[in-house]
């Protein structure tokens, strides 16, 4: 693929390299374009499951690609497999091998085969998991699906050149290997259709309010899927409705341009000037590119003859971005049709190659791995396992699940066989079953040497016994890292002025400046956005969402996006985001939620701890800053004027992650809880002891990572009674806890009672008091359930109470 460096409105270029580059330009596009037709085909006739192509895009790319610079980051999704190409992250070969699921890195780079075709993403990380130069590679944030999703995360990409220009402290290596100075632009790509979601609108506002450089491209080719633009966008233009964003008269806001998809010199010159406003000014950008195409329709999993009229699909024949390039590049002579069939011929068949060598080089570790077990089955012999092994060897395309059931079905017929060649297949299946996990099941937490279980505690050091409210200690230590850690950043809604609701930021935004310590809108989604795009660059964001109960506005992105990202890129890209948060339980509807069920299952690779008090919390903070890893911290919101020691080590003292704590030791019943919950069980355990009943009260303090040393069984083999207590609805948090402890840690062999859990009513909390008392667990619930429990072992020591 031919590098697309030089723009094709430079008027000092001379005529043959002003010809040179336009035929280049060309030459992907058609490349581009084959790749999109035959990749359909390879859909069709069965080699690949699913196909998204960026037909009729290509040339509005090629023009976005000759002002994307080293350093620049893209925020897109599955259309722009031409920019991939022209910044040269991606050859056609590897766009097949994704299209295949190749799970091999080398030859899918993507994703390994862990996203379905057309979702880019380049190589942020090392494979140790430490950082390349950023400065010096054109980056791609990994894709994700979700429409609109890839807009919060371009916030952040765009507001992390805007940190790097104003942190001099960051001017410097390390950092200087992520930025220089904040020149960077961060290029979104949507399509119009996508533009009706909420992400995008709070997105834009943001940019605009922050003054990112942000270059957004809207590729308007009409359509949603079926659904026309005028159901999807107010006078069926985005850039018409957007004029209200326009900078004018010394006012901040957008600035905006209109082009065509098909018009080539006219695209590279609006990129031209739009490029130069936004990295030069730091002004966010909107390109609207109208009279986009979709030559082959929506996906692989329809047709557009079922929506768009004859008229509309002729009208998209006529305008074609690649017949259109063609037409200009002969009007104004700068290759003949004999040139240009040449071209397009040679793109055809580069193309039909790179598909034919991706193709067996992904069948080919199949190949040999069916061979080998192919092997195997001759060594153990029989009519039936014949049968089996000619079933396999019959399929023309085979992939790893058809060897695995055959495995399978081989040691059904043997079962009670047990010869050294039945052995032989076994060993080969553990093999394969360790290989296959790491093609598909590692890196959805970080694996490099600063992973969370490498992060060891340090214990906190009290000078004398004075107490201090939790806020102070949470304050005094984001002061501490601050100080240490000049990467990081602390904002949300009010967290700047004020220093947070609760002050537990008090003064820090005198003290470190408004780019450290910093007020955002209302808008939790883009917050959470905001970090993980600053975290993929290099920086520390500790984002507050302000009441854990918001954080639904955000948990679709975390979930989608923060979450996945290891994971989705195999270790690729990171975004190391520290999520700060208040809940479980305070006043009324939502102020009180506890919806930690929901949390963690949307939430696997994000670490999510729940202290029971702010000095560990802190130190949850600490841990986490030595890691890489993303993380939720709940702050228990009853507990910031509640009275601690006070450490004297700031910023330095950690608790591990996934580690429990006995709080209390006993010997009838172990229980087992996190966060508030903990001082309603301390509670209720003071009145048990005067009823004779000894209580083991341990607290989780994090549910992801959940008691990495299995340490809660050895309390249940003790006691041989358990009850799991939290403030969400039954069946959620308490319920994940007990499958950890029952199911995980074989805690059922020790059980002389069946596992209780005690979790708030399936209603939100009401207000008030009351409302509380009769709508979360109390300390009398918990008192009950475990005299109950008690009264149900021995009735005469522990007798009806009611
Ligand atoms: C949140 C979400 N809703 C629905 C979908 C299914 N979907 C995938 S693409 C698409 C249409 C997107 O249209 P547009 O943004 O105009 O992009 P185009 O495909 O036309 O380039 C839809 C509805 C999705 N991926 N994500």
């Amino acid at each position: 693929m031919g590098k697309q460096d030089s723009a094709v409105t430079a008027s000092n270029l001379s005529f043959d390299d002003f010809k040179k580059i336009v035929l280049n330009d060309f030459k992907l596009a058609n490349e581009s374009r084959q790749a999109s037709l035959l990749g359909r085909k390879e859909v069709l006739t069965g080699k690949a499951k699913f196909g998204i192509f960026g037909d009729g895009k290509e040339v509005a790319q090629i023009a976005m690609s000759k002002v994307f610079k080293n350093g620049d980051f893209r925020s897109g999704y599955y259309r722009d497999q031409t920019f991939m190409f022209a910044i040269n992250a991606l050859s056609v070969k590897q766009w097949f091998a994704g299209l295949y699921g190749h799970t091999d890195m080398h030859y899918e780079p993507m994703s390994a085969g862990r996203q379905m075709n057309g979702h880019f993403g380049t190589h942020s990380l090392n494979a140790d998991g430490t950082f390349k130069n950023l400065r010096d590679q054109k980056n791609s944030s990994a894709d994700i699906s979700p429409t609109g999703g890839q807009m919060p995360r371009l916030l952040g990409l765009a507001y992390a050149s805007h940190f790097y220009k104003i942190n001099k402290d960051l001017h410097e290596a390390p950092f200087s290997n992520y930025s220089n100075k904040g020149n960077e632009v961060a290029f979104g790509t949507i399509g119009d259709a996508s533009t009706s979601e909420g992400l995008f609108w709070e997105t834009i506002n943001a940019a605009g309010v922050l003054q990112v450089p942000m270059l957004m491209s809207v590729w308007d080719d009409g359509h949603g899927i079926s659904v026309p633009k005028k159901y999807q966008t107010t006078k069926e233009s985005i850039s018409e409705v957007l004029k209200g964003f326009q900078r004018e008269n010394g006012k901040k806001g957008f600035e905006i341009f209109k082009t065509k998809g098909w018009d080539y010199p006219h695209l590279c010159e609006t990129y031209e000037k739009a490029i130069k406003v936004c990295r030069e000014e730091h002004v966010p950008v909107l390109v609207h590119v109208e009279e986009v195409t979709q030559p082959q329709g929506h996906s692989t999993s329809g047709s557009h003859e079922r929506y768009k009229s004859k008229e509309r699909l002729q009208w998209e024949t006529d305008i074609d971005c690649v017949k259109k390039m063609r037409d200009w590049i002969l009007d104004n002579a700068l290759a003949n049709e004999e040139e240009l069939n040449k071209i397009e011929e040679d793109a055809k068949e580069a193309v039909k190659n790179a598909k034919t060598e991706a193709w067996s080089d992904y069948l080919h570790p199949i190949k040999s791995e069916m061979a080998e077990v192919c092997a195997l089955f001759d060594e153990i012999g029989g009519e039936e396992i014949l049968a089996v092994k000619n079933q396999i060897l019959s399929i023309k395309e085979p992939i790893r699940k058809d060897i695995h059931s055959a495995i399978k079905s081989v040691l059904r017929f043997t079962i009670n066989n047990y010869t050294p060649a039945r052995q032989k297949l076994i060993d080969w299946l553990q093999i394969a079953r360790i290989e296959n996990d790491e093609r598909y099941s590692s890196h959805l937490y970080s694996e490099s040497a600063r992973q969370v279980q490498n992060i060891s505690a340090k214990d906190v050091v009290y000078n004398d016994d004075k107490l201090m409210d939790g806020r102070e200690i949470l304050r005094d230590n984001f002061d501490a890292i601050l100080k240490k850690y000049s990467e990081v950043m602390i904002f949300g809604e009010d967290s700047g002025k004020i220093g947070g609701v609760n002050q537990g930021l008090e003064g820090l935004q005198l003290k470190y400046g408004e780019h450290r310590v910093f007020d955002t809108g209302i808008r939790e989604a883009t917050i959470m956005g905001q970090a993980i795009g600053l975290a993929m660059r290099g920086l520390r964001p500790i984002a507050e969402i302000q009441y854990l109960d918001y954080l639904l506005y955000a948990l679709q992105i975390m979930s989608d996006d923060l979450a996945t990202l290891q994971w989705r890129t195999k270790g690729m890209q990171k975004a190391p985001v520290l999520i700060r948060t208040r809940g479980h339980r305070l006043e009324g509807v939502w102020h009180s939620g506890s919806p930690m069920g929901m949390i963690i299952n949307a939430c696997r690779g994000i670490n999510i701890c729940v202290p029971r008090n702010m000095t560990i919390a802190s130190a949850f903070y600490n841990t986490l800053l030595e890691s890489d890893e993303p993380a939720l911290i709940i702050e228990p919101l009853n507990a910031y004027r509640l009275k601690e020691k006070q450490p004297g080590n700031f910023g330095e003292y950690k608790v591990a992650l996934g580690i429990p704590e006995v709080i209390n030791h006993g010997t009838d019943v172990t229980l087992v809880t996190y966060g508030s919950s903990v001082r309603i069980a301390q509670e209720a355990i003071k009145n048990l002891e005067k009823y004779n009943i000894s209580v083991e009260l341990i607290d989780v303090q994090t549910l992801i990572p959940f008691d990495i040393k299995s340490s809660l069984v050895e309390s249940v083999k003790k006691t041989n009674r358990l009850v799991v207590l939290d403030e969400d609805v039954p069946g959620g948090g308490s319920a994940y806890i007990l499958q950890k402890i029952v199911e995980v840690q074989s805690g059922y062999k020790y059980l002389d009672s069946a596992p209780v859990t005690i979790a708030s009513k399936e209603h939100r909390p009401a207000y008030g008091s009351d409302g509380d008392y009769f709508s979360k667990p109390n300390t009398d619930d918990v008192f009950d359930v475990i005299y109950n429990l008690m009264h149900e072992v021995n009735p005469q020591s522990y007798p009806d109470i009611y």
